[in-house]
């Protein structure tokens, strides 16, 4: 195969995120046809050992423990960015720089400022023809597609209610050791970048309206915990590996709530916890319209709830829409009707829709610019809980 109609991907982080990232890469040319072959060239992490076991497992050709390297190898087109948010910065602005295409993982960087240059050197890259897109992976859940397409359609009418909670518990045991998802130095934030920041991405792509205001509150429940002896994901053990355990100061949120306004009217509620006692991956968005309602719930990924208030009043109630069909978003490539799909499918989609718009020189959505009016709402919310929830407008995108 000509390097022509090659992708040479080269992935910075091997970890969780890498490691779904890596299941797409290795899938998805088996289960779309694209102009464009995505070529596992090379796989960057710090630790050397590691990083080589990671290629081997994960299906990448070489690995690298210099990302600066990796970043200006001519036979790289694409950098994916699966590291915490404390590089993504300085690793996607190399990249863009080098003229490498940039896939980065959400949210998009730590901070405002951080953000906002990597937006720039996005908007310089694509009047080059460089591509970047952050990885909001949910948008390419099929029932997230549909349920946006039929907001779209007016099949509910005027928006007037969002109510979205992302619900894991993780770390309700306060011995549970204090992993850079824990760290602002690291990862910015807490549960409100982690896991808020995909129900705010999710139901802005879905409604089509965006956050204007918000007054929040967020608490950190647990304040002090064992360091970690080795992180991988969510997973980690706490102490030196030699009985010693010493512990440090939990510096981001655990739970962040908020109260939001929508530029198209509609008013809304948003919980991002890793404290819900049961609740794993509960992500949840309900929306209610003038002439219905549709919501979608992650454990049941397959599905979406629908009202229609139009119908006779002897037949309304909610009926479950079964996102298992060729007809609907991305599942013609799949299975046989029917059959459903999982988590992983929806990195896959990112992959696929990614590698479409490089072909075709489309810009990619989520662009560095959507992940950025992301990031300036978690700002807002921060900001609100810091002054006693005090109302807060998010700043505009172009000051
Ligand atoms: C951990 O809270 C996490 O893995 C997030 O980092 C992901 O973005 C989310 O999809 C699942 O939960």
């Amino acid at each position: 195969m000509s390097t022509q109609s090659q992708l040479r991907v080269g992935m910075v982080g091997y970890a969780f995120m890498g490691s779904a990232h890596s299941q797409a890469w290795r899938t998805v040319n088996r289960v779309f046809d694209l102009p464009l072959h995505a070529r596992m060239t090379a796989v960057c992490g710090r630790d050397e050992a590691n990083v080589a076991a990671a290629a081997a497992r994960l299906g990448w050709e070489q690995h690298t423990t210099d990302w600066r390297a990796l970043v200006s190898r001519d036979d790289i087109d694409l950098i994916d960015i699966c590291t915490p948010g404390d590089s993504h910065a300085e690793i996607a602005i190399a990249a863009l720089a080098a003229g490498k295409h940039v896939l980065c993982e959400k949210p998009l960087a730590n901070t405002i400022d951080e953000a906002r240059q990597m937006a720039a050197a996005a908007e310089r890259g694509a009047a080059a023809g460089v591509r970047s897109m952050c990885g909001f992976n949910y948008r390419r859940v099929p029932a997230v597609a549909l349920m946006r397409r039929m907001v779209a359609d007016g099949r509910i009418g005027d928006i007037r209610h969002v109510r979205a909670v992302y619900l894991q518990d993780w770390i309700t045991d306060p011995q549970f050791p204090l992993v850079w998802r824990l760290q602002k130095d690291k990862a910015g934030s807490g549960a409100l970048g982690d896991i808020g920041a995909h129900i705010i991405d999710l139901t802005q792509f879905v409604t089509g309206q965006r956050i204007t205001g918000v007054t929040a509150l967020t608490e950190t429940f647990v304040k002090e915990r064992p360091l970690p002896q080795a992180s991988s994901g969510l997973s980690a053990a706490a102490g030196d590996g030699n009985g010693t355990v010493t512990t440090g100061q939990v510096t981001v949120d655990d739970a962040a709530l908020f109260l939001a306004r929508l530029d198209g009217g509609a008013i809304a509620t948003y919980e991002a916890t890793r404290f819900a006692t049961g609740r794993k991956n509960g992500l949840r968005v309900e929306i209610n319209g003038s002439l219905g309602s549709i919501a979608f719930d992650f454990e049941r990924m397959n599905e979406l709830e629908f009202y229609d208030a139009t119908e006779p009043s002897t037949e309304q109630g909610f009926t479950t829409i079964l996102v298992t069909e060729p007809d609907h978003p991305y599942l013609s490539a799949w299975w046989p009707p029917g059959h459903g799909i999982g988590y992983e499918h929806s990195f896959t989609h990112q992959a696929r829709d990614l590698i479409e718009a490089i072909a075709t020189g489309a810009d990619p959505a989520p662009s560095f610019t959507d992940a950025l009016q992301v990031q300036l709402v978690l700002d807002a919310v921060l900001r609100s809980a810091g002054h006693g929830s005090g109302w807060t407008d998010v700043e505009p995108i172009f000051a």
